[in-house]
């Protein structure tokens, strides 16, 4: 787990992230290309951990939503059911993973404050979570769904 890895970070930083699976356009974005889509700024966030502790908060940081990436991948739906069925796994350089359901991002007020973030306190991300990181931010616990290092967003079709 993160909170396990202490001293030099640097070697998990990601300087893009890949949108990759079923989509009609793969995507590798810098923080460049994030910026051109349109951009959220969120004053503060708690951040708890999976079994309740308090783990600080984010500040003053800027960030798109993973559904305004998704849409400009587009993803594919063969048939009008198809996105029900369909999964979207981030990662990060360090492997770890988490999930959402198409439905969660695009049909759910969870899928709002689902945001890929690169900038705090008008600064690039540090080496401790940079310089492209996730937050699920209407999550109840917001710390597993904090992606350090994000690296990469693959849609994938569950099930036939
Ligand atoms: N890339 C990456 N992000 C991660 C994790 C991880 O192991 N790797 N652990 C998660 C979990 S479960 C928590 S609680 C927080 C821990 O963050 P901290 O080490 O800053 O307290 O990071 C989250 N993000
Ligand atoms: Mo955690």
């Amino acid at each position: 787990m993160a909170h396990d890895k202490a001293g030099d970070m640097s070697k998990f930083v990601s300087q893009t992230v890949t949108v990759s699976g079923a989509v009609e356009k793969p995507l590798t974005l810098s923080v460049d290309d994030l910026k051109n889509f349109p951009v959220l700024q969120i004053d503060e966030l708690k951040l708890t951990r999976q079994n309740g502790a308090n783990a600080g908060k984010l500040e003053n940081f800027k960030g798109v939503r993973l559904r305004d990436i998704l849409e400009k991948a587009v993803v594919i739906a063969r048939d009008h059911n198809d996105v029900k069925k369909t999964v979207i796994i981030a990662t990060a350089t360090d492997d770890y993973k988490v999930v959402y359901s198409w439905s969660e991002l695009f049909n759910t007020a969870v899928g709002e404050g689902v945001l890929v973030f690169f900038e705090k306190n008008g600064q690039a991300l540090a080496d401790d979570e940079g310089r492209i990181a996730m937050i699920s931010g209407k999550d109840l616990r917001t710390g597993p769904r904090h992606v350090k290092w994000l690296k990469s967003i693959e849609v994938r079709k569950l099930i036939d």
